[in-house]
């Protein structure tokens, strides 16, 4: 695939709470870290994300008392997934992975960094209507074919592919590049939500051809 000035990597919360022996483990999280080390060397541009929660942030299963990791409560703006405390800021779990060694990438974009909102998309927060300031970012910069690589596949990376075709910017998901989570059929689901909105799930040796 000839990449050219207008693509960006988008390479979605590469960090320790998310590999294994981290607070919200994804299976073979860091899995992901080499195949994201090859496509990397291919793009002019990529852009970080990195879950960024306060310590008692709505998100986590503590701050609800009598409610377990992954049951859902209803929040100001509707359904949202309890999780284990994870990616606190300044933590060693909010850390990106020692393994990740991208030090070209252009932009870091911190996400659920507000108490009441929890945010997977890197577009968006789970309000949906809460910005990061990643579609201005990337229009002034004219950077409008996304692609997506890091965790997880069915939550984070997921949503933010979504918005992207949301935003009308094409968006392609290297699917070896990423790991799920699973919950509940969420990586199934999530890629029927794919195929309706347009993000092309891709191999990352198509996009290194
Ligand atoms: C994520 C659940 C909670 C993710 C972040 O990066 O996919 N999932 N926070
Ligand atoms: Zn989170």
């Amino acid at each position: 695939m000839k990449l050219g000035a207008e693509d960006v990597l988008i390479v979605v919360d590469v960090q320790n709470d998310f590999c294994p022996g981290g607070a919200l483990a994804v299976p073979e999280g860091d899995a992901v870290i080499e195949p994201i080390h090859r496509l990397a060397a291919k793009f002019e541009h990529i852009v970080l994300t990195q879950d960024w929660h306060p310590a008692h942030h709505a998100s986590f299963e503590a701050a609800h008392p009598g409610k377990e990791p992954f049951d859902t409560v209803e929040l100001a703006y509707g359904a949202q997934t309890l999780w284990p405390a994870h990616c606190v800021q300044g933590s060693w779990g909010a850390e990106f992975h020692a393994a990740l060694d991208l030090p070209q990438a252009e932009l870091i974009v911190r996400k659920g960094f507000r108490q009441e909102i929890d945010s997977y998309s890197a577009f968006f927060e789970n309000d949906r209507r809460t910005p990061t300031g990643l579609a201005g970012y990337l229009g002034e910069r004219r950077l409008t074919r996304l692609f997506f690589a890091g965790l997880a596949y069915d939550y984070c990376v997921g949503y933010s592919a979504l918005d992207a075709r949301r935003l009308g910017l094409t968006a392609l998901v290297a699917r070896d590049a990423c790991r799920a989570i699973d919950l509940r059929g969420s990586a199934a689901a999530m890629e029927a939500e794919f195929a309706r909105a347009g993000v092309v799930v891709i191999e990352s040796a198509e996009i290194l051809q």
